[in-house]
């Protein structure tokens, strides 16, 4: 059986199979979760990402964990909010090909950062009524699969953002129904 969840927490501690990095095309570190996930693995994250050759816009890649509590790391690329219809296709195409990948390697257990919704500017509303709906259909989608799913949330307001879009929410999926937070 699998499990959808978020909660307050800092992904770099957070230990599960692998961890989703919100990271830029290069691969090759930056800011915001980006530079505290390469900070908290260590030097040797940032040489796997060297021979990765970077990363489209929705697409995702996979390298170890290193120094994290997690196995491996997960790392995609969000779009970078333009407002166009776009955005929300590629932050869909994140988390579904960040799952797939997590599949490919057997992991059971995934813990995304709130891509893109940091500088990369997207509405946390938006991307919300984003996340939930795909991450909780792609659990149906693979019922004969176990995966424990955690949103992490850094702080309150992308807490909110998740917490208000479940409120509301009238549909018949039961990972959102019977969601638990
Ligand atoms: N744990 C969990 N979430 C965090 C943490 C943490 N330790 N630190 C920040 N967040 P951002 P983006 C949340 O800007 O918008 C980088 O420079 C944060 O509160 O990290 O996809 C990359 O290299 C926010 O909700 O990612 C790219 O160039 C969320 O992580 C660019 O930023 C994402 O914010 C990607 O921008």
């Amino acid at each position: 059986m699998s499990s959808l969840k978020f909660e307050i927490c800092d992904i770099t501690q957070v230990a599960v199979d692998a961890i989703v990095n919100a990271a830029n095309k290069t691969l090759l570190g930056g800011g915001g979760v980006d530079g505290a996930i390469h900070s908290a693995a260590g030097p040797e994250l940032l040489e796997e990402c060297r021979g990765l050759n970077g990363c489209e816009t929705g697409e995702a890649k996979i390298t170890r964990g290193y120094d994290l509590p997690s196995d491996f790391v997960i790392h995609t690329v969000g779009p970078v909010y333009s407002g166009s219809d776009s955005d929300p296709v590629l932050l869909a195409d994140c988390y579904r090909n960040s799952l797939d990948l997590a599949v490919e390697h057997d992991l059971h257990s995934v813990a995304f950062s709130a891509i893109s919704t940091g500088v990369y500017g997207y509405p946390l509303a938006d991307a919300a009524a984003v996340v939930l709906p795909v991450v909780s259909q792609w659990l149906v989608d693979h019922s004969d699969y176990s995966m424990d799913v955690l949103l992490t949330c850094f702080d309150n307001q992308v807490y909110d953002s998740y917490s208000d879009y479940v409120e509301k929410y009238t549909g018949s999926n039961d990972y959102l129904k019977k969601l638990k937070y």
